[in-house]
């Protein structure tokens, strides 16, 4: 059997060969995901952000267990940290944390570390949720800490994206970043059992009340629609659930609005929407790439830096200097 086909036949091991070769931008890698990606498009993504230490780790494990429990659906799980190096103590906390689910031959757990140039963890992870979907996962968790703007953009992707708060000390929600309010689907309240989770829900119900009539949406080119034109389509209400991850509580509620999401999704035609605004973004990322290395090729890194010298001895701008590199190519 080719390595397509033993991962389409559920063979773990080379699924987890395929992780490798894509994390490590091996070429092969890439020509096993091109035979793949006609099976890609049945999985549920669901991207799961918030602060470091808001209970992203632990609720993902439960929220896995609750999914194949009651769904039946295989489960993967793409732990997005770049904060932690390979060898680092959050991924192996992440690991021993996740053990409940170790044994489940159902659940795919893979954590991630940044690595390679600007936008080559939205890149990468995008690729591992392809793998993941023509392997036949029919729910991907994609965990990011909701801090920069590649997090932002990998968890706001998803087709659910939940955004997880937990309540602080004061009596504000912790600052939950501009932008990813607004891609929420659903909020969670985590550790309610400390104080302040009512103030906490409170909080975000009034940021979000704020946050909806500013969300973006996009038409089917891409471009960007009024809200009025926009409310056409069904509104979503993005539900604020609290939840206590490591009791358990609040999860069955929170898969039953992750359901809602879906089937939401599925009748107002949004799910083709966020598919196309997700591959949309992947083509673009990777056109980017393609072009700036098919540039420095062309070109050489020498004239990059002759570029640089230049703006760092403050004699060109950075844009006069991109400006005079992109003018002596023709
Ligand atoms: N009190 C309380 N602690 C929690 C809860 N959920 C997670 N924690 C703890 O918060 C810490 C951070 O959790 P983790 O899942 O690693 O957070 P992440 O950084 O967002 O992935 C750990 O010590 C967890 O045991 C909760 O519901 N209540
Ligand atoms: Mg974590």
């Amino acid at each position: 059997m080719t390595l397509v086909e033993r991962i389409r036949a559920g063979d773990r091991l080379a699924l987890a060969r395929l992780l490798t070769q894509i994390e490590n931008e091996d070429a092969s890698g890439f020509s096993t995901l091109t035979e793949l990606f006609p099976h890609t498009g049945r999985a549920h993504l669901i991207g799961i952000t918030g602060a470091p230490g808001s209970g992203k780790s632990t609720l993902v494990n439960r929220l896995a267990l609750e999914l194949r429990r009651r769904t039946g659906a295989t489960v993967a799980i793409v732990a997005v940290d770049p904060s932690s190096p390979f060898t680092g103590g959050a991924l192996l906390g992440d690991r021993i944390r996740m053990r409940d689910l170790a044994g489940d031959q159902g659940v795919f757990i893979r954590s991630m570390a940044s690595r390679g140039a600007l936008g080559g963890l939205a890149r990468t992870t995008a690729a591992v949720v392809d793998a993941f979907d023509a392997a036949g996962y029919g729910w991907v968790l994609i965990e990011t800490v909701g801090a920069g703007q590649a997090e932002v953009e990998i968890a706001r992707t998803a087709h659910t994206t939940v955004v997880i708060e937990a309540p602080s000390a004061g009596d504000d929600v912790q600052a939950i970043k501009a932008g990813i309010l607004e891609a929420a689907d659903v909020l969670v309240v985590n550790k309610a059992d400390l104080p302040g989770a009512d103030n906490a829900v409170r909080a975000l119900q009034s940021a979000l009340e704020l946050a909806v009539n500013l969300r973006p949406v996009w038409d089917h080119h891409g471009r960007l629609e009024t809200v009025e034109a926009a409310s056409a389509e069904v509104a979503w209400t993005p539900p604020i659930l609290k939840a206590v991850a490591t009791q358990g509580e609040g999860i069955a509620e929170l898969v039953d609005a992750i359901q809602a999401h879906g089937a939401h999704l599925l009748a107002g035609g949004g799910r083709q929407r966020r598919d196309r605004d997700r591959l949309r973004g992947e083509v673009l990322g990777l056109l980017g790439a393609y072009l700036l290395e098919a540039f420095l090729e062309s070109r050489g890194q020498g004239d990059l830096e002759v570029a640089v010298d230049s703006v760092v001895s403050r004699r060109s701008s950075p844009r006069q200097a991109v400006e005079s590199l992109l003018r002596a190519r023709r």
